[in-house]
């Protein structure tokens, strides 16, 4: 490595010494960016073009945040993103964090609802209440709010692929409790970018999807003057896989392509700039988080003032929310989690962040009980009130290191973000595949370094607990208790209410109120056409769940005009040796065991890696998928949102050895015993080995293990073991 030339000779003398023999190369260290982090930093190191203006206080570009005070006068507001099962189960729980400390509220929505489907739908069938509440009507909606005023309680919500229903019921239940709409305050995620790049709870295609939001952004800023428009995310990018150059670049040029999304729509700048928020993951590399946020300001106040030159200076100022990093929890040794939330929590603080969730321990085994969303709920609470780090405005201003990696990371950033804007803006982009493929790559290329241990993880990778080191599973005395739901209880309970709302609601009102969102979703628009509430998609949604028209209903309304959308899955091909090493090994012993069997039985193990219900969470099962194609089995992707019979319908078609179901959100316990049904039907499963990973909680193994499946892996299993641990299984299975 080339030394940089501003590291003091006399520093460096002094350093060579203390090395001894140990080359100097070795303490000069690069992030996943290839961003230099130097041992020392010296005022040379702060760039002539970041000036006193642009480091002051409250004002452009904001690099230290965008108020003048910060949280000498207000801290940041606590808000813990939370859902599951019923909605008055929810409100129950919303309620008690709210006595106990919490500011604002986050919900979280089911995957049915997500993906706009009700809770009755055949394909939902182990997604109801599961990974979040329920929502199928203004009912629930009401139910959930119960006793909250909404006149005074900031609500956030993510829902993107269904956020005109849901947005609309929120409304309408406000309505309904006495609020008008003027009042209301909190956010709407609304980011359907990211959704295409990563998170996959779309409905429609991208050009509709565009519309929806231009018209929500229009809706609100003439009526909702003080809601929140949309909540642009790199949490999801950065949950993915995406370095934080990526995270950084993608998330500003997304917001860059929403304020053409809302100018399109009939709005200025200064109509939807002001109400956009932004929502960043933190990580564990602390220096370079808190650098990020402060970056991240940099470059949208200086990318809206050169391109849209806005008259006011709050379309200037990126506010943001930030969630630690759930991929950084593990299953391994899970109270470290608790460590690395407390860590990443700091970062969030110290880079300025404007609203925070802090992630509970056991979320990478489970969903969160009680008490471990006290813990994560406290963090907050003690950072706030007793370490004295809310008393300064943005600490680490003025650090040569931190002003020098803010610099660094805006650089590479506005490189990537340059590039978009060359490609047409981040649709285009999105539809070329870049901004995914990039994501997908790192991802592979983390993994293979977490497997290799060149990246260590404490409890997973290096001093593990388990007596066996290369144990993926953490010893028992760790098991943790989880939040378990009645899946089919929910279900059967959602559907008793929808039943009772289509009794006694008028149908020729919802017929009425359903047509007119198609007719105005199929007829042509012009750009900049003027607000009108009665030819706006939202305007139009709020009459409809006004009328009780469903979640479902409503969006099978629009997808009747503008169909589903379905995604291509590809996956990386040579990220993954390429970072663990070719010649490692753990590699090579693999790939000679994987030619035998190709010998032996005259092909490769052909393994299916598949994704059911309304999981869209893919990180997984894109690196697996990688990872085994590395190592020399025949992959298989197949579509996000099988039904158990569709995959034991590719799998017999495909005729693989395996089928691997990631699963992410809960849904296990319904849809691979309802897969192995499947399979049996086609008198398949004795011959197809089927094999589970994902967020599944060791107490529910044993009932997997009886239901049929082979092998159960966790977070942290490292890809080279899971590969032997499957052609073991599988060369017994075929000598059976
Ligand atoms: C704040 N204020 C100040 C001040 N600090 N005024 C003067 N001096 C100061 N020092 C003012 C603000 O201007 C504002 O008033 C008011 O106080 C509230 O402060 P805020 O900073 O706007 O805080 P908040 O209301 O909490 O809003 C924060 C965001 C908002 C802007 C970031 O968008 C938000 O809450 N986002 C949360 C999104 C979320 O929960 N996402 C969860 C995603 P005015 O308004 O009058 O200006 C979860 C998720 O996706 C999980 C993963 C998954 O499911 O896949």
């Amino acid at each position: 490595m080339r030394l940089a030339s501003n590291v003091p000779e006399s520093w460096l003398k002094l350093a060579k010494k203390e090395l001894r023999d140990t080359p100097i190369e070795t303490i000069f260290r690069k992030t996943e960016d290839g961003i230099e982090v130097k041992p020392v930093y010296t005022s040379q190191d702060l760039a002539s073009n970041v000036t006193e203006e642009e480091l002051s206080c409250g004002t452009f570009p904001y690099t230290r945040g965008p108020h003048a005070t910060m949280y000498t006068h207000r801290p940041w507001t606590v808000r813990q993103y939370a859902g599951f099962s019923t909605a008055q189960e929810s409100n129950q729980f919303y309620k008690k964090a709210l006595s106990k400390g919490q500011m604002g509220l986050s919900v979280a929505f089911d995957l049915a609802t997500h993906r706009g489907y009700d809770s009755d739908h055949d394909r939902v069938k182990g997604d109801v209440g599961m990974a979040g509440v329920a929502i199928d009507s203004v009912e629930d909606m009401k139910i959930l709010f119960d006793g909250i005023p909404l006149d005074k309680m900031s609500v956030s919500m993510t829902m993107n692929g269904a956020v005109l229903p849901v947005l609309a019921m929120y409304v309408v239940a406000a309505e309904e409790q006495g609020v008008k709409q003027e009042l209301l305050t909190g956010t709407i995620q609304n980011d359907i970018l990211k959704e295409f790049m990563v998170r996959n709870t779309y409905i429609y295609p991208p050009e509709p999807s565009m519309r929806i939001i231009g018209d929500i952004m229009s809706y609100t800023s003439n009526n909702m003057p003080k809601y929140n428009s949309i909540s642009i995310s790199g949490y999801h990018l950065q949950e993915a896989g995406a370095s934080t150059a990526l995270e950084l670049a993608f998330t500003i040029a997304d917001g860059l392509e929403y304020v053409r999304c809302g100018v399109k729509a009939g709005c200025t700048v200064d109509q939807v700039a002001p109400r956009f928020s932004f929502f960043f993951g933190i990580g564990m590399n602390f220096y370079v988080e808190v650098a990020k946020l402060r970056a991240a300001r940099r470059l949208w106040a200086h990318y809206i003032k050169n391109k849209f030159t806005p008259k006011s200076d709050k379309s200037l100022m990126l506010r943001t929310h930030c969630q630690t990093s759930g991929y950084s929890l593990t299953e391994q040794d899970p109270y470290n989690n608790i460590i690395r939330t407390t860590i990443e929590a700091m970062a969030a603080a110290m880079g300025g962040t404007q609203s925070l969730h802090t992630n509970s321990f056991d979320e990478a085994i489970g969903l969160p009980t009680e008490f471990s969303s006290r813990l994560a709920r406290n963090t907050q609470l003690i950072l706030q009130e007793e370490t004295g780090i809310t008393h300064v405005v943005d600490p680490w201003g003025g650090s040569y290191m931190m002003e020098k990696l803010t610099n660094d990371l805006y650089q590479v950033a506005d490189q990537i973000i340059q590039e978009v804007e060359q490609m047409g803006g981040m649709t285009k982009a999105i539809e070329t595949g870049m901004p995914k493929n990039k994501i997908e790559e790192a991802a592979t290329r983390k993994q293979a370094k977490i497997d290799s241990r060149a990246e260590v993880i404490v409890g997973v990778n290096k001093y593990q607990v388990a007596s066996n080191p290369s144990s993926s599973t953490s010893s028992n005395d760790d098991q943790v208790e989880v939040l378990q739901i009645d899946n089919q209880k929910v279900r059967n309970g959602q559907i008793e209410l929808l039943n009772r709302i289509r009794e006694t609601r008028s149908e020729e009102q919802v017929a009425e109120c359903l047509t007119a969102l198609q007719n105005e979703a199929t007829r042509q628009r012009s750009d900049n056409e003027p607000f009108n509430a009665d030819t706006n998609l939202m305007g139009l949604a709020i009459r409809a769940a006004r009328a009780r028209c469903t979640v479902g209903e409503i969006s099978y309304a629009l997808e009747q005009v503008w169909g589903r959308h379905s995604p291509n899955s590809q996956v990386v091909s040579g990220a993954y040796i390429g970072a663990y090493g070719q010649d490692h090994s753990d590699i090579s012993s693999v790939r000679e065991r994987v030619n035998a069997f190709a010998d032996k039985h005259g092909r490769r193990p052909r393994i299916l890696v598949c994704k059911m219900g309304q999981d869209g969470h893919d990180r997984g099962a894109k690196v697996i998928s990688s990872g085994f194609a590395d190592l020399g089995f025949d992959v298989d992707v197949g579509p996000l949102f099988q039904t158990p019979k569709e995959v034991a319908r590719q799998a017999v078609d495909n005729d693989v050895h395996v089928v691997g179901v990631s699963s992410q959100a809960a849904g296990h316990k319904t849809l691979i015993p309802a897969l192995i049904e499947e399979l049996s039907k086609q008198e398949l499963h004795k011959n197809v080995l089927v094999i589970a990973g994902g967020v599944i909680p060791q107490q529910d193994y044993e009932m997997l293990y009886q239901t049929g499946v082979s092998l159960v892996f966790g977070p942290g299993t490292k890809i080279p073991s899971a590969a032997n641990s499957v052609l073991e299984c599988l060369e017994k299975r075929l000598q059976e």
